[in-house]
């Protein structure tokens, strides 16, 4: 049985997940009107994961005897001035969500709540696979250059990123 407490964080998170979602199907946006076709595929993959953390949680809140809610999703960034400038944008938001994972345990902890605080360790692991994607992802495109020709070749690599993540791998792929 979840505390008033726990269900109210849960379902923040919810917000939280869905709101990530849709950032990440904003970057897609902005990439795909940009011919940048491989990275909008990685970042709708992406977007597609966050949907589905936020399911989760979704499920987990209902199971666990507490009301779900469906989350009122504020409107993301649409605008980013570079292939760098977005995916620093995407980890600043990934380490948010990471810190409010770590609330959550923390609050679990103080409910003595071992059943949700046993939920959560998904996401603790998730958000550590993530964080560690998107600072690989930041520096390739340091690598490589942040100018067309280099735009070129870190959408040949986020291309082939993607598609090894849509066949599965690391916490993300986790149902
Ligand atoms: Fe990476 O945001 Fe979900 O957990």
């Amino acid at each position: 049985m979840l505390t008033k407490k726990v269900e109210n964080a849960l379902n923040k998170q919810i917000e939280m997940e869905g709101y990530a979602s849709n950032y990440y199907l904003s970057a897609a946006s902005w990439c795909d009107s940009r011919g940048l076709e491989g990275c909008g595929q990685f970042l709708y993959g992406h977007a597609d994961e966050e949907r589905m953390h936020m399911m989760k949680i979704f499920y987990y809140i209902n199971d666990a005897g507490g009301y779900a809610l469906a989350p009122e999703i504020k409107q993301p960034p649409t605008k980013f001035k570079s292939i760098l400038e977005l995916f620093e944008a995407i980890l600043a938001h990934e380490i948010k969500v990471t810190n409010s994972i770590n609330d959550l345990v923390n609050l679990c902890l103080h409910e003595k709540d071992h059943s949700t605080n046993n939920f959560l360790q998904w996401y603790v692991a998730e958000q550590h696979e993530e964080e560690k994607l998107f600072r690989q992802v930041i520096e390739k495109i340091k690598l490589i250059g942040d100018d067309p020709k280099g735009h070129y070749w870190i959408d040949k690599e986020l291309a082939g990123m993607g598609a090894a993540s849509a066949k599965g791998g690391g916490a993300g792929s986790a149902t």
